[in-house]
């Protein structure tokens, strides 16, 4: 029998991270003529739920991980259809990496998934990003917000350095600068140049959106 996939359904498998039944549930919404903005509409929901009982402690990190895998599962299938009726006004560009020397990459892979849900355009240069190639990518895109991934002690002055490098090429007002990892906290992260510092992705989307004076 063939199920009629409802936007309820599609929030519920995100909620209750089921990473293996979410990609068919989206290509089943799809071949059933779905706005794809209202399928991801849907899964956002899910993601806001997660954050919600990740903040109230009900969800833990292995959740949050858990349904940043399955957002991308979800996302996977969704892209093409909603490239394809991206008629919306321009998106917001946001640059996100782990620094240079640093090959951890599970958290900010979590922001870069929520960031897409939100509708952010992202330009995910992956781990041990060297300086300069953040500078370019800025270059190319006129991104509006760098944000960078630190875990190890050892890597937090590549901050500085790409501080340093974007005011170099006279980008530096040009873009906001936010960062995160466990080694960081706000005072730190000034310290390095950076604007802003947010403790988790969840947390981290609502600091973009309120560097991007999208949320008060
Ligand atoms: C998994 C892991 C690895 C994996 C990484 C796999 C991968 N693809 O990411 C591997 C095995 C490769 C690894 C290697 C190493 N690791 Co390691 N690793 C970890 C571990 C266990 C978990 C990290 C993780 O993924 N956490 C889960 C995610 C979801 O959390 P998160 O990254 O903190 O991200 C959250 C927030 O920080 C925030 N966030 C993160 N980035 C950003 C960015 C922005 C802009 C914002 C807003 C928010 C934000 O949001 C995220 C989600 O809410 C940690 C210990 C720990 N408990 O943290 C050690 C840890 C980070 N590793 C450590 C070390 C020492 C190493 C090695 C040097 C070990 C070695 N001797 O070889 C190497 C370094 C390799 C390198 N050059 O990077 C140390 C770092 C100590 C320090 N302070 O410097 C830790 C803390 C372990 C420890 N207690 O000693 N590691």
């Amino acid at each position: 029998m063939h199920i009629i996939m409802d936007f309820e359904k599609l929030t519920e498998l995100i909620v209750e991270l089921e990473v293996d039944d979410i990609a068919d549930a989206v290509k089943e919404a799809l071949e059933e003529g779905k706005d794809p903005f209202e399928i991801l509409n849907a899964l956002t929901k899910g993601m806001d739920e997660v954050g919600r009982r990740y903040e109230a402690k009900e969800y833990y990190l292995t959740e949050l991980v858990l349904a940043g895998e399955t957002m991308k599962e979800a996302f996977n299938v969704l892209k093409p259809a909603l490239a394809a009726a991206d008629k919306s006004e321009e998106k917001k560009k946001i640059i996100l990496a782990t620094v240079k020397g640093d090959n951890h990459d599970i958290g900010k892979n979590i922001l870069a998934s929520l960031l897409l849900s939100s509708g952010f355009e992202l330009y995910d240069l992956g781990m041990d990003v060297d300086a300069q190639d953040i500078v370019e990518k800025v270059k190319e895109t006129n991104a509006e917000v760098v944000a960078l991934s630190s875990l190890l002690t050892m890597t937090v002055e590549q901050i500085k350095v790409v501080h340093e490098a974007l005011k170099e090429a006279g980008l530096r007002d040009k873009v906001k600068l936010i960062v995160g990892g466990a080694p960081l906290n706000m005072e730190l992260a000034k310290k390095l140049g950076a604007d802003d510092f947010a403790e988790d992705a969840v947390d981290g989307v609502k600091h973009i959106k309120r560097l991007l004076g999208m949320e008060n």
